[in-house]
Order: structure tokens, then C-alpha cells, then sequence
């Protein structure tokens, strides 16, 4: 059994304040395997004391300090590159093969791909007479979520401190020990005392601490909707900036002349990335009324590939959903379907063959219309649902007709064709004929899906406020 019962603040490690723990399961056995002791208020205010002791200093150091300290952490997260992906594939069932890069492996680079773009910041020009300087935002609220809780939470703190910002970070208390490793990277890479905090806990205890606290200036989280849409309520209170990094329901347009096997095979990866728990995850495929057959066909087939079980196992495609909430949660979403009588193509509620325990659920296919609720809600499990389209115009109404707005796809048999359709498409990145996601471009969303961009400079930008000096 792990326990784990520190609050790392002001450069040190100290007992959270309550007598209460949270009990971490593994979702790929069902058995408990840790607990962590939750932080309260009180742990709250220590830590913003301590990120705004350490603000003035941190935020005068030269960018190429802070891009050196980047890279310090990123070596450091590099050596310990295994214990961190053995932790995020226990706490989450992120299959390992999966977890090295898109975990681990993603989170180092972006720490770099930060210190890279350091220079590329505009922290100063001239407007007429005057001086417009960018500046640090102040103390940053960092709320983690658990389906990348190391990468939720390193991408603020990475560009929260390349900003020249403190943080109070306070990872998922659902997968809470995973994002631990980034304070004792800071520790292990002499990042100041009070520059970097962590506080566990609970979103209704600690998170809402943090966010009302008048000594964090912004608040930037992870997570779904109704938390993100709370945390903007009570910042609204103090007029606090917020970055919202919230759900999706993203489309995949495959027009008629693209390549439909690559296409179908490669938008059903995308979807079914750790077990379909990615924001941006393609989850509705828009294909070509005439090729719907078809295309039912190749997205049965691709699901059905799938390697599902033991996500140590180094072939695993598919591990277990993240948490028992979760696995219930998509399960509801797979019956109602069936319920109100989406085709189904593969997959369903039967349990994978041969895995007794663990939260697994089968690669799933519906084919249906984007009026069914499936369609419009976000699963966050290994589900996706083919939509056919008469035209051009309706798969671009049908992708735009969505609550969310944060990632889509197109193939079309030209680039230039696509592109003309991608720039229609009201979403926050697109992917054009499989075109793997560059790390250092804006990922954030329209509409339901949030406020603000991570990652790159972008993602610094978004830590940055404007100062005019006239004179
Ligand atoms: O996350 P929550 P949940 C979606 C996905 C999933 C659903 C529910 O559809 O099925 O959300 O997940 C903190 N003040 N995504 O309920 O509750 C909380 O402690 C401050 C999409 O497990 O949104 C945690 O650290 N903080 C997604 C974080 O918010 C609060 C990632 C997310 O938890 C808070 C996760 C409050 N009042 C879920 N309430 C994505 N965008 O990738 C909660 N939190």
C-alpha cells in the first residue's frame, strides 16, 4: 500500500491538514492500492502565501533562466521517465506502450517545447512614445483532471512559470499521485521555494479554495463542463481570469474523395485513444451516405482489432476506463443508446471476453444520426458513432452543430480542399487528413469546450497580462 499524506509548499514537504483519505484503485485489478491524504482551506492559504512570497522574484528572472530551469526539469523528468509511466498506467490504466510517449514522453516535451519558445515572446515593443511590456499574471490556481494527470497539470505549471508565474497546483484527487512527481522534479531541479505548490484534495474543498482565493490571480483547469463553468462562476467573483480546458464531441468529415479505409482506421485510433478519455478524441465519424456500408464496415473491423486488457502488457491497445465512476458513466451512455435503438455495429455492454476484473469496456461502434443524444453528449470511453452526410455543406452544419468546439478532422482527396473546409469548422484545431498533432500549436476550444490555449507559446501567453508605460 502506497500512503501518501504530504502537501509539497514553500519548497517543502508537509502533512496535508485533514484526517481524511482518499483511497486510490488500481482500475485494471479493482484492489486499492494507496491512499492520500486530503488537503483543506487552511492547506490552501499556505500555499498562496508561499507562491506570492515568491512571485516578485520568479517573475524578474530572465526568460533564459526559466527556459534553463524548464530544461533542467525535463532532463530530470527523463530519468525518471519509467517510475513516472508505471504510476500513470497504475492510476489510470493507460495502456504502458501508449503511456511512455503520450503521457510521459508528451510531458517532457512540452516543458521543452515552452523553454524553446521563450524567446519567441514579444516581452516588450514600442507604440509610439509609449511601452508595452508582457508581464506575468500572478499567482496561477492549477486544477488537474485525472485522464492525463500528469500532462493536465504540467502543461499550466510548464507555461505558468516559463510566464514567469507561481502556482498552486492541485492535481485530480481521482489520480492524484502521478502529477507528484512534477513537484519533486521542481524540488530535484531547484525550482525556488513557493515558485511551484501542490495541494490535494477535492474539487468542492480545495479547488474552490484556490479559485476564490484573492491571493490567486488566475485560475486555469482541466476537467468537464460543470466544473469548469463553476470555477469561471466563483473567479467571477474576484475578476479572476480563468482558462478552461474542458469536454468535446469532435467530427471526423471524410468527404468523397478521400481515402475512406485510411481515413475510418485512422479516425477510430484517434477516438479510441486512452479508451476514448481524450477531449479531443474524434468520436463522431462523417461519412459519405453512399459509402455508409462501407464505412460501418471498416470502423467494426478497426474496433474490433483492438488489443484490450492488462495495460502492462507491452501489446495492450485498450486498458481498463480510469475509475469505477467512469466505467459507470459509459456504460450509461452505451445503454441508452441501445435503449433508444442507435445500430449498433461492434462492441456494447457485454464485458471483453476473458477479463474478469477491471473496468473494461468493449471498442464500440454505433451508426446513427447526430440528433441522438450520443452524439451530442461526451462519452470519454472507447465509443464512437458514424453519422452519414448528403454534402459537403451538411458535414460541415453537422460538425458545427455541437455544444462543444474543440477538435474535428477532415480528409478530403486534396489538402488545399481540405483546409477550405477545415476553416469552416468552428473547433479549436483541426486535423487534416491524419496529420499527427504538432505539440507546439494551440490546443483549446470554441463554445462549450473552454476559454484559452495550452501548449507552446500560446500556451505561455495565455500566464501573460499587458503593461503600457507611457513615458
Ligand atoms: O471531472 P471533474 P469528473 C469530462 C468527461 C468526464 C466528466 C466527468 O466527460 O466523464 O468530465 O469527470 C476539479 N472547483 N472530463 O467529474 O469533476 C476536480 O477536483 C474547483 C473532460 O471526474 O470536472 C478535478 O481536479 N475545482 C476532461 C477537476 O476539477 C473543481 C477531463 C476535474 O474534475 C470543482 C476530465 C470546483 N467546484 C473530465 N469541481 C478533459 N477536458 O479532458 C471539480 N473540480
Amino acid at each position: 500500500m502506497i500512503r501518501h499524506d504530504d502537501n509539497y509548499i514553500n519548497g517543502e514537504w508537509v502533512r496535508a491538514g485533514s484526517e481524511d483519505f482518499r483511497q486510490l484503485t488500481n482500475p485494471a485489478t479493482e484492489e486499492v492500492y494507496g491512499e492520500v491524504r486530503r488537503g483543506t482551506a487552511e492547506d490552501v492559504d499556505r500555499a498562496v502565501a508561499a507562491a506570492q512570497g515568491a512571485l516578485d522574484a520568479w517573475s524578474q528572472t530572465d526568460p533564459a533562466d526559466r527556459a534553463a530551469t524548464l530544461h533542467a526539469m525535463a532532463d530530470i523528468m527523463e530519468r525518471r521517465a519509467d517510475e513516472i509511466t508505471a504510476s500513470v498506467v497504475r492510476e489510470i490504466g493507460m495502456p504502458v506502450t501508449r503511456a511512455k510517449t503520450a503521457s510521459t514522453g508528451v510531458s517532457i516535451s512540452d516543458l521543452r517545447h515552452f523553454a524553446d519558445a521563450l524567446p519567441d515572446v514579444v516581452w516588450e515593443e514600442k507604440v509610439g512614445d509609449s511601452t508595452v511590456r508582457r508581464m506575468a499574471a500572478g499567482v496561477v490556481g492549477a486544477i488537474g483532471a485525472w485522464n492525463g494527470p500528469m500532462r493536465s497539470v504540467s502543461l499550466k505549471v510548464g507555461a505558468a512559470i516559463a510566464a514567469g508565474c507561481t502556482v498552486v497546483v492541485k492535481p485530480s484527487e481521482v489520480a492524484p499521485l502521478t502529477p507528484h512527481f512534477l513537484a519533486s522534479v521542481a524540488e530535484e531541479a531547484g525550482v525556488p521555494a513557493g515558485v511551484v505548490n501542490f495541494v490535494n484534495g477535492s474539487g468542492s474543498i480545495v479547488g474552490e479554495a484556490i479559485t476564490a482565493h484573492p491571493g490567486v490571480d488566475m485560475v486555469s483547469i482541466t476537467g468537464s463542463v460543470g466544473a469548469g463553468a463553476r470555477v469561471m462562476e466563483v473567479a467571477a467573483r474576484r475578476v479572476k481570469r480563468v482558462a478552461l480546458e474542458l469536454g468535446g464531441k469532435s467530427a471526423n468529415i471524410v468527404l468523397e474523395d478521400a481515402d475512406l479505409e485510411e481515413a475510418v482506421r485512422s479516425g477510430i485510433d484517434d477516438a479510441f485513444r486512452n479508451s476514448g478519455q481524450a477531449c479531443g478524441a474524434l468520436t463522431r465519424l462523417l461519412v459519405p451516405r453512399a459509402r455508409l456500408a462501407e464505412a460501418e464496415q471498416l470502423a467494426g473491423e478497426t474496433a474490433d482489432s483492438f488489443i484490450i486488457g492488462d495495460p502492462t502488457a507491452p501489446r495492450t491497445q485498450l486498458g481498463p476506463l480510469a475509475n469505477a465512476d467512469q466505467y459507470e458513466s459509459v456504460r450509461g451512455h452505451i445503454s441508452r443508446a441501445l435503449d433508444a435503438g442507435v445500430k449498433l455495429i461492434t462492441g456494447g455492454l457485454d464485458h471483453p471476453a476473458g477479463l474478469d476484473r477491471g473496468y473494461y469496456v468493449r471498442s464500440t461502434v454505433f451508426s446513427g444520426t447526430n440528433s441522438d443524444r450520443l452524439a451530442q453528449e461526451e462519452v470519454f470511453g472507447p465509443v464512437v458513432i458514424i453519422i452519414p452526410f448528403d454534402d459537403e455543406d451538411e458535414a460541415i452544419r453537422i460538425a458545427n452543430d455541437s455544444e462543444f468546439g474543440l477538435a474535428g478532422g477532415v480528409w478530403a482527396g486534396d489538402r488545399e480542399h481540405a483546409r477550405r473546409v477545415a476553416s469552416r469548422i468552428r473547433t479549436g484545431r483541426v486535423r487534416i487528413n491524419g496529420t499527427p498533432i504538432d505539440m507546439r500549436a494551440p490546443h483549446g476550444g470554441f463554445k462549450l469546450s473552454g476559454i484559452g490555449r495550452e501548449m507552446g507559446r500560446y500556451g505561455i501567453e495565455d500566464y501573460l497580462e499587458y503593461q503600457a508605460q507611457h513615458g
